[in-house]
């Protein structure tokens, strides 16, 4: 159907989606399959016409497409909701304009990219002076989640959520206590939340491709065994949908005819890409002072990747001053066994750490914001539809319930038994890595960072003591209080006759 008298002939649509490249397509088709009439627009109309197709061939499902911005804004129901799934940024103002000259005051925008939430704040006084409801969405899940259920982050107008909250309670992963979504809070804070979580996800990743480097470097396990290694953990305290797709990883070989047969992952270029969200984590992280050291490294690990040819020239200076990059894996004396275990204690402590920093993050700009994050809350719709949707996030939910003022995840008494439990064997695991040249920046980051938190004497006090001998920061002391300055250099030349 074409044009306004489509749009005249057809009942109004609930809702509306614009941007139909992976996501949006996916989502607009599974709102329909929920049963909710939608009407869908794309600024190249092909896409418009490869969705209604879609729809037709997935069962005749309720989704109209509209071919301008007027025809697709007046074929929605009052008060009218539109779902924006354009690239971040520029492209989401141009939709916005586009969009909005057609909308009434009551309207909503909701905007599902992985947008900056500062971005989106601006948006949010720009609708209001429109009399625009907005709201900013993180989706999780890629393509898969956003067709058969993903993890929404709604933060914005909560008469907006209000509007829309039956279809995305609907359209949204279903887990044993409800589907994955929540209002999040006020002005960007959906989009900080998703922002966290794609943080957390990089430090997934990193672990993971970690244990695989210990695995295979120092155990000389091979994909297949490997492949056995990662489903066995699917099925106890790791099972999530990472170590879930790591393991199928394994198993998948390489149909290209380069005569030189394997598993595809072997072939597969050593260089990640990104596209910003880990860096505005740490970023934040910084701005805010809380540490965060595993998703750091897990930034910094991507970008240490993408020096290939660096990487490679180094390689070659270090094996001339003799330093080999060739492991002869399995390293001698190493018990396979052992060290697999080991490995899936490092693994699980390490992740720990990470989630625990991601939390804290979250925590400290909801004070900033004073959103009123409720982080068991998030735990919960993380559990089913996203990238880091994991058994363990249910225990991290019941954590911050029993406790709604938890400092650290590290210290719930659960999950502190369990760090204690696993220490010995993420020790040897690091230890072994580092004695054998294997870096493990996310796995070490992540027991530097329990070291550090859980010593109550650090050697802080030396730092303080240089702070104030050459800028008279001052310093406190642990027998009284107050600030003090000390003459040190006149001290210690006196100390020195
Ligand atoms: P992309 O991020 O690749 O964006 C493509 C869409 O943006 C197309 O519909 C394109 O229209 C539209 N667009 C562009 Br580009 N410039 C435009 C403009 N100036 N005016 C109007 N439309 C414009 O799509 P995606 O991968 O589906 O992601 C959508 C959002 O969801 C992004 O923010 C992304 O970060 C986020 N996200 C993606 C994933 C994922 O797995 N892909 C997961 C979670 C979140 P055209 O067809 O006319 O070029």
């Amino acid at each position: 159907m074409e044009g306004g008298a489509a749009a005249a002939a057809q009942a109004l649509s609930r809702i509306g989606l614009a941007g139909l490249a992976v996501m949006g397509q996916n989502l607009a088709l599974n709102v329909a399959d929920k049963g909710f009439a939608i009407s869908v627009y794309n600024r190249t109309t092909s896409k418009i016409d490869e969705t209604v197709e879609r729809a037709r061939r997935e069962g005749q499902l309720p989704l109209f497409g509209q071919y301008n911005p007027r025809d697709f804004v007046l074929s929605i129901q009052k008060p009218r909701s539109v779902i924006i799934l354009v690239k971040a940024g520029a492209p989401v103002d141009q939709t916005i304009a586009a969009l909005s000259e057609h909308m009434e005051p009551g309207d909503t925008i909701i905007d599902g990219g992985n947008e900056w939430y500062e971005n989106t704040e601006r948006r949010i006084s720009e609708a209001s002076a429109k009399g625009l409801l907005y709201l900013g969405m993180g989706v999780s899940g890629g393509e898969d989640g956003a067709r058969n259920g993903p993890s929404l982050m709604p933060g914005g107008s909560h008469q907006a959520y209000l509007n829309v909250r039956d279809i995305l309670e609907k359209v949204a992963a279903q887990v044993e206590d409800g589907p994955c979504v929540t209002y999040i809070g006020e002005g960007g804070s959906g989009n900080f939340v998703k922002m966290v979580h794609n943080g957390i996800e990089y430090g997934d990743m990193q672990l993971i491709s970690e244990a695989y480097d210990v695995l295979k470097n120092v155990g000389g396990l091979s994909n297949s065994e490997l492949a056995d290694i990662f489903a066995e953990w699917n099925t106890g305290e790791l099972e999530s949908f990472l170590i879930e797709i790591t393991a199928d990883i394994f198993n998948v070989r390489d149909e290209e005819e380069t005569g030189n047969k394997g598993e595809l992952v072997d072939k597969i270029l050593d260089k990640t890409g990104m596209k910003g969200t880990g860096k505005w984590t740490v970023q934040q992280a910084a701005e805010l002072s809380i540490a965060a050291p595993t998703i750091a490294a897990s930034l910094d690990s991507r970008y240490m990747s993408g020096l290939k040819e660096e990487r490679q020239n180094a390689a070659q200076i270090f094996k001339k001053e003799g330093l080999e990059e060739d492991f002869s894996s399995p390293i001698s004396g190493v018990d396979k066994k052992r060290l697999i275990d080991d490995v899936r204690q490092a693994l699980y402590a390490s992740k720990i750490c990470s989630y625990a920093q991601g939390m804290n993050l979250l925590r400290a700009k909801s004070v900033e914001k004073g959103w009123g994050l409720n982080l068991g809350e998030l735990a919960r719709i993380w559990k089913g539809g996203c990238i880091i949707r994991a058994v363990f996030l249910d225990r991290i939910k019941k954590a911050y319930q029993r406790n709604p003022g938890l400092a650290n995840l590290l210290v719930d008494p659960e999950f502190a038994r369990e760090m204690v439990a696993r220490q010995g064997g993420w020790r040897r695991v690091v230890g072994l890595a580092i004695q054998n040249g294997i870096s493990v920046p996310g796995m070490s980051a992540s027991l530097q960072y329990f070291d550090t938190y859980r010593r109550s004497r650090l050697p802080a006090n030396l730092v303080q003591a240089q702070r104030d001998y050459f800028g008279a920061h001052t310093y406190e002391r642990v027998d009284k209080e107050g600030a003090f300055h000390t003459e040190w250099s006149k001290l210690a030349r006196k100390a020195r006759i």
